[in-house]
């Protein structure tokens, strides 16, 4: 149900979508915020005032939903849940956004460009987030996922269902952008309080918007694109990085680097050091020069030397006197996106990646040639075993344990040692305690074989 600040508050499935449902009226930018962190991550952001985006909420929480101030809200489930919550049940998040489909088919239907935003780990958002992506895939939309992973001490249950959820997320989207709320950790004091740190991850995920929504959607544009940003975000799963910073007045392009990589995320540039693809966006007013660029480009490369970087200038008015810089490293793990690629069956119409990028790129991109990838010292990832696969490997490292453990009974021996002499000690008195005379090597008094 699609529930607008004027609907009755009784949420009920099946109310009329209050948006037009027509292409040719498209919306410029939908957030849609799902599950809990969701609506929280989307109201913060609905704040920044975001120009061209408009926000919408999903739960099975109906009461949540009443809280949310966001006037569009969606309830999905009220079936399966009664209007609870999925109880950290992914699969209950699914069925109640496959229940609701044709609600979030409404919802979603007339955006071009969809973000979809979850904290993943629980119910709702890790379940139900992947299938509005698919929706609004199917339904012509571009889709980025803009997305949270728990912090370790929510156990390893939801880190492990925030990993799925992430995986299946990846799939239905055409890249996202992932924050490891554990990252938080680091860059807060101990004292810091919880909701301190979750608003840190909303400014955090708000700014990564603001640059994500700029670089899809300015027209006056040179260099990479949406396909390759998609190819940057489907690349890194949960290990990219990001920053933003903005900058403004005659020193702007020289304060702009070091502000960048102030930010925490980044660790003062050492989290690029082993990034294999870095996509850089400024935003800048008519008056951008090339030397601003340069400068700010020079500085990035100095600490991502390996990196293939990937520039992209968007022209806005609104950006006369200042400069904004969006960063997205990645660390080359085609992992989930080489399982996953974007021609995939969810794929309604997968982006071009960027060897089939939009001829006329190369010109704007720094380093334009593909070519070939110095090898990644990033520790590759786990291969991917069938269940019989894992129990034959589990099996076979148990016997050879056992089998070692054997072995090194069976070669335990005694050193035909015997003491014919007591050396410096043999004219000094013995050193007798209860009866042990000390002056004799301790594993021979205690009988102790050696190899
Ligand atoms: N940044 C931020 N993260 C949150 C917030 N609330 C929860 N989280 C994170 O998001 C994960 C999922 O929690 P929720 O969004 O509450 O869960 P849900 O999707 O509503 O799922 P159910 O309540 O089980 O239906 C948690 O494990 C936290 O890591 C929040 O307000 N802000
Ligand atoms: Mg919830």
């Amino acid at each position: 149900m699609v529930q607008s600040e004027n609907a009755c508050p009784e949420l009920q499935s099946g109310l009329a979508c209050t948006e037009p449902a027509s292409k040719s009226t498209a919306q410029p930018g939908l957030v849609v915020g799902v599950g809990g962190a969701g609506q929280s991550l989307v109201t913060h952001m609905a704040q920044q005032a975001v120009c061209g985006l408009t926000f919408a909420v999903v739960d099975t929480n109906a009461e949540a939903l009443h809280q949310c101030p966001l006037p569009r809200r969606v309830q999905i489930g009220a079936q399966l849940t009664g209007g609870c919550s999925a109880g950290g049940d992914p699969g209950l998040g699914r069925a109640a956004a496959e229940q609701d489909a044709a609600v979030l088919q409404q919802l979603v239907g007339s955006a071009s460009l969809v973000f979809v935003v979850a904290g993943l780990g629980g119910g709702t958002g890790t379940g139900a987030a992947p299938v509005v992506a698919r929706l609004a895939r199917e339904a012509g939309a571009r889709v980025l996922g803009l997305v949270t992973l728990p912090f370790e001490w929510e156990g390893s249950r939801r880190l492990a269902q925030a990993q799925a959820g992430l995986e299946h997320l990846q799939a239905a989207a055409d890249g996202l952008l992932c924050l490891p709320q554990q990252m938080l950790v680091r860059m807060m004091a101990p004292e810091t309080p919880v909701p301190q740190a979750f608003l840190r991850s909303a400014e955090l995920l708000s700014s990564a918007l603001q640059g994500l929504a700029r670089l899809a959607r300015c027209t006056r544009r040179f260099g990479a694109d949406f396909a390759d940003l998609a190819r940057v975000l489907q690349a890194s799963g949960s290990s990219s990085v990001f920053a933003t910073a903005e900058t403004q007045g005659a020193n702007r392009a020289r304060e702009l680097p070091d502000r960048l990589l102030a930010n925490p995320l980044l660790a003062g540039g050492h989290a690029l050091a082993e990034a294999t693809d870095v996509l850089v966006s400024f935003a800048g007013g008519p008056d951008l020069t090339v030397s601003q660029v340069e400068y700010v480009m020079s500085q990035i490369s100095r600490h991502a030397e390996r990196a293939h970087l990937i520039m992209s200038v968007a022209i806005d008015e609104q950006f006369t006197d200042r400069l904004a810089v969006m960063l997205i490293g990645c660390c080359g793990d085609a992992g989930p996106a080489a399982r996953h690629p974007m021609g995939s069956p969810q794929a309604s119409h997968a982006a071009p990646t960027a060897t089939t990028a939009a001829p006329g790129l190369d010109g704007y991109l720094l380093d334009p040639e593909q070519r070939e990838r110095p090898p990644s010292r990033f520790v590759a990832p786990p291969p991917e075993l069938s269940e019989a696969q894992k129990r034959e490997l589990l099996l076979r490292q148990t016997a050879g344990t056992a089998r070692r453990r054997l072995r090194s009974r069976w070669h335990q021996g005694q050193l035909p040692l015997e003491i014919i002499s007591r050396g410096r000690f043999e004219k000094s008195e013995p050193t007798i305690y209860r009866g042990q005379d000390l002056d004799v090597p301790t594993y021979i008094r205690r009988g102790v074989p050696l190899n």
